[in-house]
């Protein structure tokens, strides 16, 4: 098992309905990622910066953001793509983080 976290960028004034469409995650989504490996999957928000923080458990090869192939997530993405900060592909910018500290 390992951590990753990464962060994301919101646009400003859309903190609300960002929560809801996470409270409303697709199930085929929710599936993907756990069939993935991903688990313990938390997104923190910045409220001054409206930097998203995002930490994940991860067993498989890679994180949420390398499944950047798969169709469901390509779906999500180009739905949250007038919400968050993207990349041309409607892809999340996101910067991963290094961990510097853990303690169990
Ligand atoms: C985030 C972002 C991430 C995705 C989660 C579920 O807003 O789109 O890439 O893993 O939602």
């Amino acid at each position: 098992m390992q951590r990753l976290a990464f962060k994301m960028k919101l646009k400003p004034g859309v903190k609300q309905e960002y929560i809801k469409r996470h409270n409303e995650i697709w199930p085929e989504l929710k599936s993907l990622l756990t069939d993935s490996g991903i688990s313990e999957y938390a997104i923190f928000l910045d409220e001054k910066t409206h930097n998203l923080f995002a930490f994940q458990k991860v067993d498989g090869t890679g994180g949420s953001q390398d499944l950047a192939d798969n169709p469901i997530v390509q779906k999500w993405w180009d739905y949250m793509a007038d919400i968050m900060e993207v990349n041309p592909d409607n892809s999340p910018v996101s910067i991963p983080l290094e961990e510097v500290f853990y303690m169990k």
